[in-house]
């Protein structure tokens, strides 16, 4: 089996109260665990099977769908447990702070935007922070499992961070709220592990 579902970096209940330790345990346990395994299916006895998972959503649209949908699930959602973690420090700092700033004006105002393109997105998907071609910081917003790597997606670039937006990502705790949990996501973020993907 070429990909392995990544265990989660710290405890189900390490981000409460902001997300809870049963969305957690699903989550990673059973959502991605199951794009994990369909994924593997999907690429079995082909040559994705020795690709990496970023190879292979560069050229997402050569591959059938099963692929598109698994494979963006498991890349979206190994970077999104690490992107997370407990004890915050509520915002970037350095060189990540200084670009949000250059890019949205602000990083109230980079967050306002980001929080729009979250709660704006209909039906499931991803609101991500990308470096463009140009390695301008710009936010984008994806359907389904996709993601900004997908030679399909409107807006291409490589993610520095992405919230899932997924109602299993927050129905437990936030039930149709998606709002409240995404200005609650804000608490959860890893900045030093967004700024070394920066
Ligand atoms: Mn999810």
């Amino acid at each position: 089996m070429p990909f392995t579902l990544p265990s989660l970096p710290y405890s189900f209940n390490a981000l409460e109260p902001h997300i809870d330790a049963r969305t957690m345990e699903i989550h990673h346990g059973k959502h991605h665990n199951a794009y994990v395994t369909n994924l593997n299916n999907a690429v079995a006895g082909t040559p994705a099977e020795s690709l990496s998972i970023e190879e292979i959503c560069k050229n997402i649209s050569k591959y059938p769908v099963a692929v598109r949908n698994n494979g963006g699930g498991h890349y979206n959602h190994s970077l999104f447990w690490t992107i997370m973690g407990p004890n915050s420090s509520g915002q970037p700092s350095g060189k990540l702070l200084d670009a949000i700033n250059a890019a949205f004006g602000s990083f109230d105002e980079f967050k306002t935007k980001f929080n729009a393109a979250a709660v704006g997105r209909f039906g499931s998907g991803w609101a991500w922070l990308i470096k463009d071609a140009s390695g301008k910081l710009v936010i984008a917003s994806t359907p389904n499992q996709d993601n900004p790597l997908m030679d399909v997606a409107e807006v291409k670039g490589t993610p520095v961070m992405g919230i899932d937006v997924w109602e299993h990502a927050y129905y437990l705790n936030y039930q149709n709220r998606r709002p409240d949990y995404c200005t609650a996501w804000w608490n959860v973020v890893n900045w030093s592990e967004v700024e070394k993907r920066f």
